[in-house]
């Protein structure tokens, strides 16, 4: 079974057939930036996250809003991750690696990533109008042709951030009514994804299992050396959805990437990862000259992991960076 949840309007309720407003919203603003192409929109108004979207993101660990992004837009950042990761693809070459830059750059802070994120991942007193209140502190392009193979090294084996019956800074927590997701991934999934084919996949629940998952060692972050590994591994859950879809799941949780087999398209998608503003999983690996193309708001998303000292830590700067 897979989840799927409509994204919403600024109201928080889903949308009857309309585009989503949030990305009318990013394309009206990247237009407008156009004749600045090296600072993208920031886009402005979040789509507030549903109480759907909450109840199965709190039950599952993982909620996919389907057909967030327009037809142009998909286009548009298909080609540049098909450029990004194969030079020769088109004949064009690109400096775009990671989703930091060009039209890849508005999924960083999309409006309905902002929504999602101002409810799981901070507090209101964090938010503000020029700055965000978690950080983004990763980003991969992925391309996977049909034919493409994960392996049981690699994330193609059950793992998660840490184990999720343990105490650590990144855990999936709920107290007093409110969800904190430590380590936050949003995957835009670019083409169509058809369950079964190699979507990412899930142990819907195990973000907040008790108990270990049977291997001999309680601190490895994955299933190997499980008694349990069939069952574990038939218990996984994936998704379909059509292009420009996205995909929300806690680091907690058991995920899995998989062998794609799909013969109609390759697997072409975002990974971003967030995290609490007091808190970091990942090196962030992006230069001080891209940052400052960004527009400013946008930049809050990679300055340092800290609260209290100065004058409070809300903009981005070369001397206040996350490292
Ligand atoms: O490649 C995938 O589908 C899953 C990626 C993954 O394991 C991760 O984001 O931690």
């Amino acid at each position: 079974m897979s989840i799927v949840t409509e994204p919403a309007d600024e109201t928080g309720q889903p949308p009857a057939s309309e585009p989503a407003a949030a990305s009318a919203a990013v394309s009206a603003a990247a237009s407008a930036a156009a004749s600045e192409p090296e600072i993208t929109a920031t886009p402005t108004q979040p789509v507030p996250m549903t109480e759907e979207q909450k109840f199965f993101f709190d039950l599952k660990g993982w909620i996919l809003v389907p057909s967030v992004l327009t037809e142009t837009e998909i286009e548009e950042m298909k080609a540049e991750v098909y450029a990004a990761v194969a030079p020769d693809y088109k004949g064009k070459n690109s400096d775009i690696k990671r989703g930091y830059q060009g039209k890849l750059a508005n999924l960083l802070d999309h409006p309905a990533v902002v929504g999602i994120l101002n409810e799981i991942l901070t507090e209101p007193p964090f938010v503000g109008d020029d700055h965000y209140g978690f950080r983004c502190e990763s980003s991969f392009l992925m391309v996977r042709e049909p034919g493409w193979k994960s392996t049981v090294q690699g994330t193609g084996l059950p793992h998660v951030v840490r184990p999720p019956q343990q105490a650590n800074a990144m855990r999936y927590q709920v107290q007093g009514g409110k969800i904190f997701a430590g380590l936050t991934r949003v995957v835009w999934e670019l083409e169509e994804v058809r369950a079964g084919y190699g979507g990412t996949s899930f142990l819907s629940g195990s973000h907040k299992a008790h108990f270990n998952y049977g291997g001999p060692d309680r601190y490895r972050p994955n299933i190997s050396e499980s008694p349990w590994e069939e069952s574990l591994y038939a218990s996984l859950e994936d998704y379909s959805c059509p292009p420009g879809s996205m995909l929300v799941f806690t680091e907690s949780l058991i995920h899995a990437a998989n062998d794609w087999t799909d013969p109609n398209n390759p697997r072409c998608a975002v990974f971003n990862c967030y995290n609490s503003i007091w808190a970091q999983w990942h090196r962030l690996n992006l230069d001080h000259e891209v940052i400052e193309k960004m527009p400013p708001k946008r930049q809050s998303l990679f300055r340092g992991t800290w609260q209290l000292g100065g004058d409070g830590n809300r903009a981005y700067s070369l001397d206040n960076r996350s490292v």
